[in-house]
């Protein structure tokens, strides 16, 4: 062992993963600036990062063509019985998935340095927070790390001599041999991409990839995963939330936390810029959110993350302002296009088309080629102080209270723009039946529509049924202080295939309305399928939009309706008796409003 820290169950597993990996070097990270720009250095040397002559102290990488996105279809969730693992999520023995595995990480970092990065989830010190400790051969890794967590001693001090803490193993999977020369991106081939959880011993393990949520093991394995696991055993909820807060004009404060799936609009709405008269928004996280009764009875949100890991493409100073102003320095792009001056450019950014720039895969791009300059799933890391909006309070210990939750979806038809569920088993039914088609942020075919409750699909790690059961139990607990359930769907398209509904910065007018129903203000018109705003409820002033565009966004088609009853009772049965009575209870209840 080169280094022991005072964690003697951290050393212990250090020294397995060490004999296991054989690096040639160690190093444990402190998580300071000073290594951050040493890390960087070596990475601009290596040819691997960019430097940017635009923004200061931010760096440009290009994956590999084959590493640029979460890769679903490679990520297992191991209990000794597929029963635990539930009809939503890949399943492996855990034995055999080891036994496969370890083959793999045998001397998978020869000639590469093992680095070791202590981190928190969570504010330091806040009762929510949970430590990790991440492992990884890959430099952008830490980097990004360093953003996207709170790396470092601090960590390892909350930890202490005998705290607990998620053991993370990550490698890319390319070991160097004497003499063999590197590449910009080392990964494993896709059918050696192993994204593990192993959540009744608390680990994670994942191999070959170095992209997003495969690698950053913090995101998406921790937070989401596992912390879903310990949320259910310890009676709090883990979820693939945003959490904002708006005040209104009289100084009134609300708390949101709303669930989208991935490139759906989380970030966009966590920085929403209001339209509408007098209305602020602060962001406090766009991604994940953890979540637990305080003793007021309320439920209070914080934010596991330090960063943001946003989409870029469609991100503008037009669409999202806040983000462009947060990624102005000291941040990562992975996958952009380079510009000739030295800036990065994605589709969908105001300004000019550039004639010329070498795109994601670092060949010569014009705006006649064939393929988008960005990767539709290219990504900014960014710290989240920088945000010009972050909320003073982001990163209060005990949280900011929910007063609203939403769920949403990306879907062309059927939903309407929102619409309020009728009490609190409604609303957990509106998030088990949430919908969406698929986007780039997952390796696989994008526009598909599929199920993804809760947008956790991808992110739960145990039987959903059990999932669902404890949003159920999380609303009994709850009562009375039960935030209000919503669902939205910007995404409507007209018969030319149009969105309906501007979306950004206008979104504000249906938070409003939201607002306005807490607060007992709004009336709201009663459906089979929730309560929508009538026309004149939503403050569109000031929004230039055809009368008939509003119309179908809030129109609700019985036929429709009925037609998509046989599609969930068909999702609902892939549960079988894992599925709650109360569920099944909705679904015949929206079933006969629909008459
Ligand atoms: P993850 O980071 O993958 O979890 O995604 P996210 O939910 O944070 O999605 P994000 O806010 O990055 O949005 C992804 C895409 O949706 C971008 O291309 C946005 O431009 C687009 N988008 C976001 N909000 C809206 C909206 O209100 N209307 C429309 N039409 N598009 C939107
Ligand atoms: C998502 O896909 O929901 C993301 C990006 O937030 S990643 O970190 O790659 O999972
Ligand atoms: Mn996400």
């Amino acid at each position: 062992m080169v280094f022991a820290t005072q964690n003697e169950k951290l050393n212990q597993w250090m020294n397995e993963v060490l004999q296991m990996v054989r690096p040639s070097d160690i190093y444990l990270c402190d998580g300071s600036k000073d290594e951050y720009n040493r890390m960087i250095q070596l990475l601009v040397q290596s040819g691997a990062a960019i430097p940017l002559s635009t923004h200061p102290n931010s760096y440009l990488f290009r994956s590999d063509p084959s590493d640029v996105a979460r890769v679903e279809g490679r990520t297992y969730v191991s209990y000794p019985s597929r029963e635990e693992a539930g009809p939503t999520n890949n399943w492996i023995d855990p034995d055999a998935l080891k036994k496969t595995m370890s083959d793999l990480y045998d001397g998978c970092m020869e000639g590469r340095t093992m680095y070791v990065i202590p981190f928190c989830m969570g504010p330091l010190g806040s009762p929510l927070a949970k430590v990790g400790v991440e492992i990884t051969d890959s430099p952008y890794v830490v980097c990004n790390m360093h953003i996207m967590t709170r790396v470092g001693t601090a960590a390892l001090e909350m930890l202490g001599a005998d705290g607990e803490f998620v053991p993370c193993l990550h490698s890319i999977g390319v070991p160097l041999k004497e003499g063999e020369e590197d590449v910009p991106w080392p990964c494993a081939p896709i059918e050696k991409k192993y994204i593990s959880h192993f959540p009744d011993e608390r680990l994670i393990w994942s191999y070959g990839s170095g992209y997003g949520g495969n690698a950053l093991l913090g995101k998406k394995c921790l937070a989401l995963r596992i912390a879903s696991v310990m949320a259910r055993d310890e009676g709090w909820m883990a979820e693939h939330m945003l959490i904002l807060r708006l005040t209104n004009p009289e100084g009134r404060q609300f708390h949101v936390a709303a669930a989208f799936p991935s490139a759906c609009g989380k970030t966009n709405l966590a920085m929403l810029t209001p339209t509408v008269e007098g209305w602020k928004c602060e962001c406090i996280g766009d991604d994940i959110a953890w979540m637990k009764i305080g003793d007021d009875g309320r439920l209070y949100a914080i934010n596991p993350e330090s960063g943001f890991f946003g989409v870029a493409p469609g991100t503008s100073h037009e669409s999202n302002p806040m983000a462009m102003e947060t990624l102005k320095k000291n941040t990562i792009f992975t996958n952009c296009l380079l510009t000739d001056e030295g800036d990065v450019w994605w589709e969908g950014m105001d300004g000019d088309t550039p004639a010329h720039g070498i795109d994601w895969r670092g060949l010569d791009w014009t705006p006649d080629c064939d393929h988008p300059g960005a990767h539709p799933n290219a990504r900014f890391t960014s710290p989240a102080a920088q945000c010009p909006i972050i909320s003073p309070d982001w990163e209060k210990p005990v949280g900011v209270p929910i007063d609203v939750f939403i769920f949403g979806g990306r879907r062309s038809t059927v939903a309407p723009l929102v619409r309020e569920a009728f009490d609190w088993d409604h609303g957990v039914f509106l998030g088990t039946t949430a919908g969406s088609e698929t986007t780039a942020a997952n390796i696989g075919a994008v526009g598909k529509l599929r199920w993804d409750p809760f947008a956790m699909v991808p992110f739960c790690g145990y039987n959903m049924g059990d999932y669902f059961q404890h949003w159920l139990n999380m609303g009994d607990r709850l009562g009375e202080n039960a935030p209000r359930i919503f669902y939205i769907n910007w995404f409507r398209k007209d018969g030319d295939g149009n969105f309906l509904w501007p979306g950004y910065g206008e979104n504000s007018r249906v938070l409003k309305w939201m607002c306005e129903r807490v607060d007992g203000k709004a009336e709201g018109r009663e459906t089979p399928i929730g309560i929508l705003p009538k026309e004149e409820d939503l403050d569109l002033s000031g929004l230039e939009m055809p009368a008939e565009n509003l119309k179908e966004l809030l129109w609700v088609d019985a036929d429709e309706w009925r037609a998509e009853v046989p599609g969930i009772e068909e999702f609902f049965n892939t549960f079988g008796d894992r599925l709650p009575q109360r569920l099944r209870d909705q679904l015949e209840q929206l079933r006969q409003r629909l008459g």
